[in-house]
């Protein structure tokens, strides 16, 4: 199976990224996590995102506040599909981060998913590997099934509370 390569441009982001690991986990999707800055380690993000398509990755996903260029400069230096997470920071609650990422120039796309939105990164990317692998397919269709009775779980509590 493809490998999913989850790149935060700071140790600081962690949080989000411990997410997209744990959904990845919950999958058995597998997968790497760097800390690779845009700005602080300009070379090995670029080296990083140069070699993921021969070193097995299936996809790319970001994770960045402020101004956020780390979606833009892995992708800029692979074809394989990369999903940037705007991180909300403590100045423009992540408002900076969502505009660097999801304004990419024509040419150079990075799919750009909600603040903080790390579990749709995750789901996102595995979706992409599935388009090659039934059994992962199966899993995420399970995992749909599972939200799907818990919502109706959430339905019937309700009406017995306060229906
Ligand atoms: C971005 O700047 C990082 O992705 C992080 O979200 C933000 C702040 O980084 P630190 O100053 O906490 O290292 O590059």
């Amino acid at each position: 199976m493809k490998k999913i390569a989850i790149i935060m441009g700071s140790a600081s982001d962690k949080e989000v990224a411990a997410i997209a690991v744990e959904t990845l986990k919950s999958l058995s999707v597998p997968y790497t996590v760097r800390v690779l800055s845009a700005h602080r380690t300009p070379d090995e993000a670029t080296t990083f995102a140069k070699s993921l398509e021969e070193d097995g990755y299936g996809a790319a996903i970001t994770i960045a506040g402020k101004a956020a260029h780390l979606g833009g400069v892995i992708a800029a230096n692979t074809t394989i599909p990369v999903i940037g997470i705007p991180v909300k920071g403590s100045d423009l609650g992540g408002l900076d981060a969502l505009l660097s990422t999801v304004q990419m120039p024509p040419g150079i796309p990075v799919a750009s998913m909600a603040i903080n939105g790390a579990k749709n990164a995750a789901l996102f990317a595995a979706e992409i590997i599935a388009l090659s692998d039934d059994d992962l397919k199966n899993r995420i269709k399970m995992e749909r099934e599972r939200m799907r009775l818990s919502v109706l779980e959430a339905d019937k509590s309700i009406e017995e509370s306060l229906g």
